[in-house]
């Protein structure tokens, strides 16, 4: 019996800081009646999908900048989502900006929320590599201020049990890091769930727009390769109040093939039946972990972060 569901990435237009939760919330749920006119059981949102990127903006207190968070799971915005989720059996990974009352103290994180196709809570992921600085730089036509806003994920890379098969979340930075996935794959993850928020300007140095979408691309193609899985990557395009975002939403196949993609810059949902055997050959040949991973000799990658050159 082959394992085959059509699932669907929701590619989001801009959301600019005047637009509504409700305008949102009314976008996303008509991507997702879309999703399920098409069969979808499962359909993936961009990161930080209630809201602007804000962390391109400098704010200095938690008053200016708490209106871009969501309290409690489902937070009030969320509630229509999980709804239609329940009645349309449609299960949904969903970014947003996480403040929670953790450890005796207010805590914020850049999160991710799985829900399964009954509605049900299946669990959530705080985003691991916050790219960015948390001073401002200054003289820059954006911030990425990222380890201002949030703490560092504090969960690991979880995977879930799904009706489907096992699941993994990963939020916009982390798919450029292959330890992100390959901690999940080493939990049986089948697909990788992922929102992103990519400007076409790198605000470090000169990057032409092609290469952005470029090494997007590539780390997906990566992921999904070498660890035999499916990715739903679901991005923000055009333009949120003058600043470009990549578009670019794409399903990558175990194999590595991109299998369809986003053609807008705009709201746009893209499905593919996906065979979620299909990387069962990968996963017994080649990156058969069990056979051929050497841990013996990767202790570096957990023992350093940066380079150290031998004497
Ligand atoms: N939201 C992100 O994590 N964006 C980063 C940008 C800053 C490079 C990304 O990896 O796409």
């Amino acid at each position: 019996m082959t394992r085959s569901e059509v699932f669907a990435v929701a590619q989001m237009g801009p959301v600019n800081l005047a637009d509504t939760r409700e305008q949102v919330v009314a976008r996303l749920i008509d991507m997702m009646r879309d999703a399920h006119s098409r069969g979808a059981t499962w359909i993936t949102y961009p990161e930080l999908a209630l809201t602007t990127f804000f962390p391109r903006y400098i704010y200095d207190t938690p008053e200016e900048y708490d209106a871009f968070f969501e309290e409690g799971l489902p937070s009030p915005a969320m509630v229509p989502l999980f709804d239609l989720a329940r009645e349309l059996g449609v299960g949904f990974y969903l970014g947003y900006a996480e403040k929670v009352h953790q450890d005796g103290r207010t805590r914020r994180f850049n999160t991710s929320v799985l829900v399964g196709p009954n509605g049900d809570l299946l669990g959530k992921y705080r985003k691991i590599h916050l790219p960015g600085t948390k001073e401002p730089i200054g003289d820059l036509e954006f911030e990425h201020l990222e380890k201002r806003y949030f703490e560092v994920g504090d969960m690991g890379f979880p995977t879930f049990k799904t009706p489907s098969g096992r699941f993994g979340m990963c939020i916009c930075n982390d798919r450029r890091w292959p330890e992100t996935f390959r901690v999940m794959a080493l939990q049986g993850a089948e697909v990788f769930m992922l929102g992103y928020n990519t400007p076409t300007r790198n605000i470090h140095h000169h990057e032409p727009a092609y290469l952005r979408e470029f090494h997007h691309r590539l780390s997906l193609e990566s992921a999904a390769y070498q660890n035999a899985a499916w990715v739903m990557a679901a991005g923000k395009g055009g333009s949120e109040d003058g600043f470009a975002m990549i578009g670019g939403s794409m399903i990558v196949a175990p194999t590595g093939e991109v299998v369809a993609r986003a053609a807008s810059e705009d709201d746009e949902v893209i499905t593919h039946r996906c065979d979620l055997d299909m990387g069962a050959y990968i996963r017994r040949s080649v990156f058969d972990f069990a056979r051929h991973r050497r841990i013996e000799h990767y202790g570096l990658i957990t023992e350093q972060t940066g380079i150290k050159v031998p004497e």
